[in-house]
């Protein structure tokens, strides 16, 4: 039966409030998880319409025992699962360091991706080499993956004479035509809509290459977002559509970007794109879940939606203090884990790991880590310099530069 209306009851709106707020006890107790292994496998021509329990699911496959169970496992050998450990460790390692550059005052700026690593990493792994990523600020993770030099992503950081972007973009917009990282824009969204473009050309040329893209959760209410589902679900564009959800889009809970009743997978079936929703932070169910997508992609079958369930463990960035609007150290209690942890007790479980070789992975990826801060910090740094020169800002725009700018570069006078 309808609820009674009162009569001439006054209208109200309902704005969305974090459960927690600073000071209060940390409870994800709301959660609902299921069982690693619980969630059914379509087949990947499956519409939809016939999707609805995937996209307000969860996809897991570790265990709390770390075995790898159900439809899902992806069967990866342990070679892959090393690498993949390697390089979330790198991830985790490189973030500290520039963490700690920011505060020395080497760099303006830097963005942390703590306990979303498995996200980037796995998701790199499991596309081709040549597929092309439109990444958001904190997919770090698919430039290491992909094994693009770390002195590199650090000059960039920097801004120094080894800044191949040469200090006009801000610290950790990378971009890399050679590693298939397109440049990252600072007005949330756009490389949605670029994706799906990329992708649709891809498919206009006969090509082989598919696109993935990466947005927020709280950047999926912007425009772009939709309008790029729009055209992905017309054209059956070849692209994999990533929501990461950590939850929280600075100091904005996911409820700001409508999270309360409902998941962010299930945005995409009202599209009629098939969705998945899945543990970020299980890098086997992401790998899986990405690998899924890209086989309709290549397909022929047209766009995935994957939300990329997980939690924001560390600050949005180094201008940030989550102190002052969610409980302390939140990340540390998520109930899902760290997934650099649940792989390699996976591994351990699996009897391919040992504390040894954690140590020695550890020792590497440090001395890694500290070799290619030194070989970056050698071409400069922002407190120190050298600077690119202001006359760079008006170049490799327009390949003739126009004469307003010319204009305007010499009444800079550079
Ligand atoms: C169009 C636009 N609006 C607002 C901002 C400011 N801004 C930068 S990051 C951010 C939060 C984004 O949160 P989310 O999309 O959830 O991604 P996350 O940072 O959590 O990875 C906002 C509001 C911006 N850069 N561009």
């Amino acid at each position: 039966m309808d609820a009674p209306v009162p009569v001439q009851a006054p209208l109200n709106l309902h704005v969305p409030e974090p459960p927690q707020r600073p000071g209060s006890e940390i409870d994800f107790s709301a959660l609902v998880v299921p069982p690693a292994g619980a969630t059914r496998r379509p087949d990947t021509g499956t519409p939809a319409a016939e999707m609805t329990d995937l996209a307000y699911g969860l996809v897991r496959v570790l265990d709390d025992q770390g075995h790898a169970v159900g439809p899902w496992d992806p069967g990866l050998d342990p070679d892959t699962l090393v690498r993949g450990l390697r390089s979330m460790m790198t991830v985790r390692a490189y973030d500290e360091r520039m963490q700690r550059a920011q505060r020395q005052g080497k760099t303006s700026f830097y963005m942390k991706c703590t306990g979303e690593e498995a996200i980037a990493v796995a998701q790199a792994m499991a596309v081709d080499r040549s597929d092309m990523l439109f990444p958001t600020y904190r997919q770090q993770g698919l430039l290491i993956a992909r094994d693009w030099p770390l002195a590199d992503m650090m000059c960039q950081v920097f801004s120094n004479a080894g800044d191949r972007l040469k200090g006009r973009q801000m610290p950790v917009f990378y971009s890399s035509r050679e590693a298939g990282f397109f440049s990252i824009s600072g007005n949330l969204g756009t490389q949605y809509s670029q994706a799906v473009g990329w992708a649709m050309a891809s498919a206009i040329k006969g090509d082989t290459r598919i696109a993935a893209a990466w947005i927020g959760e709280g950047a999926t209410a912007e425009g772009d977002f939709h309008h790029a589902l729009t055209f992905a679900s017309v054209y059956r564009a070849p692209v994999i559509l990533n929501v990461v959800n950590n939850h929280w889009a600075i100091s904005s809970f996911h409820g700001i970007a409508g999270g309360e009743r409902t998941t962010f997978a299930a945005r995409g079936l009202g599209y009629g794109i098939p969705s998945l929703r899945v543990d970020g932070n299980d890098f086997l169910a992401v790998h899986a879940a990405t690998r899924w997508a890209a086989a309709r992609a290549r397909a022929n079958l047209g766009p995935t939606l994957i939300e990329l369930f997980t939690y924001r463990a560390a600050a949005h960035s180094t201008s940030d203090d989550p102190g002052k609007y969610r409980p302390e150290n939140a990340g540390a209690h998520w109930p899902l884990g760290d997934p650099i942890d649940r792989l390699r007790q996976h591994l351990t479980a699996s009897g391919v790991w040992s504390e040894a070789r954690q140590e020695a992975l550890a020792r590497e990826v440090a001395e890694t880590v500290q070799a290619a801060g030194k070989e970056a910090e050698a071409l400069g740094t922002l407190d120190k310099g050298p600077f690119h020169s202001a006359r760079t800002m008006f170049e490799d725009v327009y390949k003739t530069m126009p004469w307003h700018l010319e204009r305007q570069r010499r009444q800079a006078g550079v």
